[in-house]
């Protein structure tokens, strides 16, 4: 296998992504060529105008992690970061002060704006700021593409007793940050995803790629979105790579985040068998070919099998890059069993 592609959100894909490269670089892949390139399709739709800055959250926490910027604890932003400048527009009284930009990340929303009112699209933008972030540690085997150069923006409609529809929608972001996704996601309303071109490259990166990995990302505001743009879904049905994906529900809840109530509000399952499922086997419609759940899941292995998925029950817990390059050898295993099957 030569080219990997990864349908990623931010904080879960980032984490898979560091884990992959790692295992690429170390021969710990079967059949991966050490020199493999991984080209990367992100999800754009949780993006902000914020200040009159352009944040891309999903796009920098994969740039970050990657480029070794990112701050752990926090899964999001810079480390090292300082944050005099959210602290003096709190004092100004700017709204809104929920979301905080660190000073060093702001560099990144300049830089960015910039470019785009210069009229360059998101792509091209996101090249410049990798040849900061990704040439320097990775060279050319890491490529990172934003899902679409069009604007398009994930909002949740909530239920606001005050509003007369009896209903309230918010961007994603003041409802994954602000309200801590701690009320009832009543609709997910993906603002520009119909009418959005995918990016350049973006079905190429399918197409021709040896293998496609969903990694575990939010199935509907992260990867559900990717999935959303149009021709995607068509590209990954007619793909000759095989495509893996590996839960990121754990035991019956997200490992990190919070993407319990989302789902569940979504009328997604929140298992590993249940998020599989969502997702679907090609042969029946779906996306897969193959899913792998976690070892204290083994018992849904039956159930997502049965419903034409290649199904394996493997340690999925990202506690470090030796951990997670294991889970891509066994996706990638896994994989290779369909394209030989
Ligand atoms: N998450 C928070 O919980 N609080 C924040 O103030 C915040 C700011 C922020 C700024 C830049 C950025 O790239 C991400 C930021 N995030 C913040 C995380 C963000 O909500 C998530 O990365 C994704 O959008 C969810 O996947």
């Amino acid at each position: 296998m030569q080219n990997i592609t990864v349908l990623s959100g931010g904080m879960g894909g980032a984490r898979f992504l560091q884990g992959l490269l790692h295992g690429i670089t170390r021969g710990l892949l079967p059949g991966v060529a050490p020199d493999a390139v991984v080209t990367v399709v992100a999800n754009t739709a949780d993006d902000l105008w914020i200040h009159g800055l352009k944040v891309c959250p999903d796009l920098d926490t994969v740039m970050y992690t990657l480029g070794d910027g990112i701050d752990l604890e926090r899964g999001w932003g810079r480390r090292e970061e300082t944050w005099s400048v959210k602290d003096e527009l709190a004092t100004y009284g700017v709204e809104p002060t929920w979301f905080g930009l660190g000073d060093r990340d702001i560099a990144t929303h300049l830089v960015r704006t910039q470019m785009l009112d210069a009229g360059y699209p998101l792509s091209q933008v996101t090249e410049a700021l990798c040849r900061r972030w990704l040439t320097p540690v990775h060279g050319d085997a890491v490529r990172l593409l934003p899902m679409s150069d069009d604007r398009v923006e994930t909002h949740v409609a909530i239920a606001d007793a005050a509003a007369p529809s009896g209903r309230r929608v918010v961007h994603f972001q003041e409802y994954w940050v602000r309200l801590r996704a701690e009320v009832p996601a009543e609709a997910v309303v993906v603002v520009g995803l119909d009418e959005a071109t995918p990016g350049p490259g973006v079905i190429d990166a399918i197409t021709d790629a040896d293998l496609v990995v969903l990694p575990p990302s939010n199935p509907v505001v992260s990867v559900g979105t990717i999935l959303g743009v149009p021709r995607v879904r068509e590209a990954l049905v007619a793909t000759q790579a095989p495509v893996v994906g590996l839960s990121p529900i754990v035991g019956g809840s997200h490992v990190r985040g919070m993407a319990n109530q989302l789902l569940s509000s979504l009328g997604v399952e929140v298992s590993a068998a249940g998020v599989g499922l969502h997702y679907g086997a090609r042969a029946n419609g779906g996306v897969l070919d193959a899913w792998l759940v976690d070892q204290v899941d083994a018992a849904e292995v039956e159930r997502v099998a049965a419903a034409g998925l290649a199904c394996r029950a493997v340690p999925l817990m990202m506690t470090d890059v030796d951990a997670t390059a294991a889970m891509a050898a066994a996706a990638v295993d896994l994989a290779r069993e369909q394209t030989r099957g």
